[in-house]
């Protein structure tokens, strides 16, 4: 089966095609390599010295003798991508193409009016070129958590049973995004839900909480092959920030009481996650939502946790509890349901002091490649 990675060169996207790869799968990745530029743009770089693409695939076919086909070339462009396609001929597609920062799309009306066009145009284009060409195609599309916002009651997969009026309905579940990237994948799921309905494709959307951590099997088989891991303010998420933090002796950055809960999962978990939905296509004209996460905590939780495992290896670890740069409610419920992955075979790496102290030893190696400068949130949601 040929499942092509778009978004292949990032922190998802490579360890998955790596891991699909190993596990059989003819692989194909598209990236544009634009979050190399991004990250030249803010003056930021991954904690990990990552190395070329086409070294890293070539690293790959070394060790291993698979071939990772290659196209760079940015999803917005149709006749790249169609062209693409034609070449690789893919059974699935998995989508990790976008601009996925949310401080990123709040910098200012450039940079959401980016994320928006990059975001909606690119995976309009990829549901054209499947319509177009290869319509039994599966699209596996990375959607978010944060799609569904902080609602006062019990988070769905992706629909929700109403009764209203004396009437019964099942209705895609209310949106209430925090942020305009976070609006973008709205805007996906809308767009790809409607293709499906007209046009009877195949799709699934992996509402994805917020990934951790960095070695998975394949990417630890050789530092070439070495993923990137961010911790600057922009690109850089909660939890392996707090464990880069921890290394160099900077207070952890809690924004606000940091009562705000997530979901969050292991990256080891991402690429098997994707592993089953490639396994287990949706059906013809399905749309297809799946929670991919396997657990919730709070952000005040993490960074205590992040503080005792810290503490226990040494290190002097303080928190921090910045002013919110964020517009966010930081004390709500939050309960969402992730079944689906599970009843299809998902055995979960749940958090743990071995992984938390695997991370910290991790940051400590590389330590001397972060630039303090970097670490703390620039980005305000506010009016100025
Ligand atoms: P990333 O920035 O590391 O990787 C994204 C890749 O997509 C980059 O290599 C970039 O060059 C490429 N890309 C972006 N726009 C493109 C375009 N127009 N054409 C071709 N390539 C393009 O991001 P990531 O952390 O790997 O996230 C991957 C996906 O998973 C995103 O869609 C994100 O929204 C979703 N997701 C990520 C997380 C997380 O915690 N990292 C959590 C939930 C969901
Ligand atoms: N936060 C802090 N301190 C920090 C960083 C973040 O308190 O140093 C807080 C934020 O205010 C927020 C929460 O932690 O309440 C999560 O922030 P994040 O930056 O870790 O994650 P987020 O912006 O939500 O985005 C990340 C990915 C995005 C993905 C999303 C999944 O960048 O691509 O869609 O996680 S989810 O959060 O489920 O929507």
């Amino acid at each position: 089966m040929k499942v092509l990675v778009i978004g292949g060169d990032g922190y998802c996207g490579w360890a998955t095609a790596l891991h699909l790869s190993k596990k059989g799968y003819e692989v194909g990745i598209l990236d544009n390599l634009s979050r190399r530029h991004w990250d030249l743009k803010l003056g930021a770089d991954t904690l990990t010295p990552i190395n070329s693409i086409q070294k890293r695939i070539q690293r790959w076919k070394d060790l291993t003798g698979k071939v990772i086909d290659l196209f760079i070339g940015d999803i917005t462009d149709y006749a790249f991508l169609s062209k693409s396609f034609h070449e690789f001929e893919p059974d699935s597609v998995v989508h990790f193409g976008e601009q996925r920062s949310a401080p990123y799309s709040m910098i200012d009306r450039e940079h959401s009016v980016f994320t928006q066009v990059n975001n909606v145009v690119g995976t309009l284009n990829i549901l054209y070129c499947i319509k177009e060409y290869f319509p039994d195609c599966h699209l596996i599309k990375l959607g978010t958590m944060g799609e569904y916002g902080t609602p006062n009651i019990d988070i769905e997969e992706g629909y929700i049973t109403i009764e209203h009026n004396g009437r019964t309905d099942t209705l895609p579940y209310p949106k209430q995004p925090g942020s305009f990237y976070h609006l973008s994948k709205v805007h996906d799921s809308h767009n790809i839900q409607f293709a499906c309905k007209i046009w009877g494709l195949r799709a699934t959307d992996l509402n994805q909480g917020v990934v951790y951590g960095v070695l998975t099997e394949e990417t630890g088989m050789d530092e070439v092959l070495i993923n990137r891991l961010d911790y600057d303010g922009v690109f850089g998420t909660a939890l392996n920030r707090f464990c880069i933090q921890a290394a160099i002796g900077h207070p952890l950055t809690v924004y606000g009481t940091g009562g705000q809960t997530r979901s969050f999962l292991d990256i080891r978990d991402t690429v098997r996650c994707i592993e089953l939905a490639v396994k287990n296509p949706a059906d013809v004209g399905q749309f297809r939502v799946f929670n991919q996460f396997t657990e919730l905590f709070s952000i005040k939780d993490l960074a205590l946790m992040v503080q005792k495992a810290g503490n226990a290896i040494g290190l002097n670890v303080e928190i921090n509890n910045l002013e919110n740069p964020r517009v966010e409610a930081e004390e709500h419920y939050f309960n969402a349901k992730n079944t689906k992955l599970l009843d299809l075979g998902l055995n979960p790496h749940y958090l743990s002091d071995s992984l938390l102290d695997s991370l910290l030893n991790f940051a400590t190696k590389y330590k001397g490649r972060i630039d303090k400068k970097q670490i703390l949130p620039t980005v305000s949601w506010r009016r100025k």
